[in-house]
């Protein structure tokens, strides 16, 4: 039986950053409520979260490199919503928050999670922040296991 490393879902000893990008709050602060929840109900102690305000998401790259190489967290949870409107911003937002959050994962080396919403319309971004379903209670849970999962691993620095 080939042998199997997985992380587990919890946050005690570990240390997180959340950045939240203020655009759409209404939105946004639902996520940041889940996050928060997630890792509150996990073991986390407020004192282990700190929590970052951008303007919006096209800024969570700049700010989550920054957090990411002072080496302060174990994890970064990324939120925000971008909403569809009748122009090409939208692409350019979601794709340059998309792709700057991956990359700074990768160049870090620490797990920067994608917690920002991309939708079509209001509807769908209330959907994706409610109680039973909120995606930045799903991007916490994530940013758990990858912690857990980073100090499972058997491999050197
Ligand atoms: N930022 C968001 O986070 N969501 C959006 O839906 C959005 N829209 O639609 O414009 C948005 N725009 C602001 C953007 O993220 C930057 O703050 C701005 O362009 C300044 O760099």
């Amino acid at each position: 039986m080939a042998k199997v490393i997985q992380g587990e879902i919890q946050a005690k000893g570990f240390k997180f950053g959340i950045i939240v990008s203020r655009f759409n709050d209404f939105i946004s602060n639902r996520l940041l409520e889940g996050a928060l929840d997630a890792l509150m109900k996990h073991g986390a102690r407020d004192a282990d979260i700190e929590v970052v305000k951008v303007p919006g998401s096209f800024e969570i790259p700049f700010i989550a490199k920054k957090m990411a190489l002072a080496k302060k967290y174990d994890a970064i949870v990324c939120l925000g919503a971008v909403i569809r409107g009748g122009t090409p911003h939208f692409e350019y937002i979601s794709s340059e928050a998309a792709k700057g959050i991956a990359t700074t994962a990768l160049e870090s080396g620490i797990p920067v999670i994608f917690g920002v919403i991309t939708t079509d319309n209001i509807e769908q971004a209330i959907e994706r922040a409610g109680a039973k379903n909120n995606k930045g209670w799903d991007a916490a849970m994530t940013a758990m296991e990858m912690v857990s999962l980073m100090k499972n691993l058997p491999l050197k620095k």
